[in-house]
């Protein structure tokens, strides 16, 4: 059988030929207009980037070369005695767009597992940290630092060939992946359980085995297969969302994938983005509070138009590109309806009921044109209910599956030899001056 990098050689030529048709062929082929609503408004549906592993459609979501969750959750294999894909297995698709067996998933979790230890010099500076920085802050600073053992960074000072550029991305792209779960893992232990000892890295688990019982819930089988989904699910959201975004603008300078995937976790701790998730379960948590167990759907309607007078968003609804619920949250509850120890929750009963009237009552405010669910509206909740409540490190979990996406991008980006991003800017005076010669 072969491995994932023996896959993804086979698999480049053919795109690399597919790139070069585009460029001969169609660089001229017109596929949108830009105008000024854009330009003002974040880019919005600019039809600007190159992405390979997933495209995202307003009312359907996402799909990973293709493929809707459904069908992954179908097709993809799960870690030994679980039921939810792997990360594994959604970063063999990403990569490839092939589905991998269970055993050449099975292998890559070992070469994972196998480069997983963190470098002591990374120990130390994590735990030089202070307690009190937030978590994503630390994420960052450490995923930059492992650029230290960079094999991009070596082998251009070298004077490697283009040629050469993706396969030295790939193993910096592996090596970033293998270690994350002991750095995350690591951040979450110095600031909430600090002292405890940290049990080594299990050559026989998958990713997110591991990853759960570094942060000190390896018993923990229902936490681990929720993890498992969360963190396949989050891999992708197709190129243009800011982290995924961020990632793909930093490594397109040719700067490494420890450095671009570093700038994307920060892109990711902001609250419309990432942080989203935390900042639903704190807002979930504070109606509980003000209105007790047992809450009507007439409380939560005025409890959310409190929330949209007082100027704030409700976190967890709306989306830039999507127009209908989010099938990643609608997985999400499917996972909750399937287990009576979730449903019994009161913060995930509150989350259902909350769906069940935010919809109206976005419509009816008339700003977002999305009112329905994004995948944060219960995320954090389900954690919370498993026992992982620390909800300033819900945003790390993100950043641990995010990185699925963004380094399968950037390999990609080195093996078709994308160029520098460099979109052309324009003043207001600039534009209006454009504008009155058109
Ligand atoms: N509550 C209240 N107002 C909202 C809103 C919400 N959930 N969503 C959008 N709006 C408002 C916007 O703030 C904007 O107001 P303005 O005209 O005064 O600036 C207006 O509606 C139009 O925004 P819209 O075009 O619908 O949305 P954008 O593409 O600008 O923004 C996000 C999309 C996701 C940022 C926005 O819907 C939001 O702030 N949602 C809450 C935060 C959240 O859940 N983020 C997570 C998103 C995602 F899943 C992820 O990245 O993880």
């Amino acid at each position: 059988t072969k491995t994932l990098r023996e896959t993804l050689q086979d698999v480049i030529p053919a795109k690399q030929e597919q790139l070069k048709k585009l460029k001969t062929e169609h660089a001229q082929t017109v596929v949108g207009d830009i105008k000024v609503e854009n330009i003002i408004g974040g880019m919005r549906g600019l039809k600007s980037m190159l992405w390979e592993a997933s495209v995202l459609d307003p009312n359907e979501g996402i799909r990973f070369h293709g493929l809707t969750i459904p069908d992954c959750q179908k097709v993809l294999p799960p870690a030994p005695g679980g039921k939810e894909m792997t990360a594994e297995s959604m970063l063999w698709l990403l990569m490839t767009g092939q589905i991998p067996s269970a055993e050449q998933s099975r292998q890559l979790s070992q070469e994972l597992a196998s480069k997983g230890q963190l470098p002591a010099f990374i120990e130390q500076l994590i735990d030089s940290l202070p307690q009190t920085l937030h978590p994503m802050t630390q994420l960052g600073i450490g995923v930059a630092a492992l650029n230290h053992d960079s094999s991009f960074q070596s082998a251009y000072e070298k004077g490697m060939k283009k040629s050469e550029y993706w396969t030295h991305t790939y193993e910096d792209c592996i090596n970033l992946l293998a270690r994350l779960p002991a750095l995350a893992a690591r951040i979450y232990r110095n600031v909430y359980h600090p002292g405890k000892e940290i049990p080594a890295i299990d050559k026989d688990l998958d990713l997110v085995g591991n990853y759960t019982n570094l942060l000190g819930f390896g018993g923990n089988k229902n936490l681990t297969e929720y993890l498992r989904l969360y963190i396949a699910l989050h891999g992708d959201h197709e190129g243009g969302n800011a982290s995924a975004h961020t990632s793909h603008l930093v490594g397109s300078t040719l700067a490494d994938p420890y450095l671009a995937y570093s700038a994307a976790l920060y892109a990711l701790a902001g609250p419309l983005h990432g942080l989203a998730n935390q900042e639903v379960l704190r807002w979930q948590q504070a109606m509980q509070k003000e209105l007790g167990d047992n809450v009507t759907h007439d409380q939560i309607k005025e409890y959310l138009w409190k929330t949209l007078k007082s100027g704030q968003v409700v976190p967890g609804y709306g989306h830039g590109v999507l127009r209908q619920a989010d099938p990643r949250f609608i997985a999400l509850q499917e996972f909750c309806e399937s287990r009576p120890e979730l449903m019994a929750s009161s913060t995930i009963q509150l989350v259902k009921k909350t769906y069940e009237v935010a919809p109206d009552v976005l419509k009816e405010h008339g700003k977002t044109k999305n009112p329905y669910p994004n995948v944060d509206a219960t995320s954090g909740c389900v954690l919370y209910h498993y026992g992982l409540t620390e909800y300033k490190y819900y945003t790390v979990i993100f950043g641990v599956s995010r990185a699925l996406g963004a380094i399968t991008q950037l390999v990609w980006s080195r093996a078709l030899g994308l160029p520098l991003e460099r979109p052309k800017s324009l003043s207001m005076d600039a534009l209006e001056k454009l504008i009155k010669s058109s």
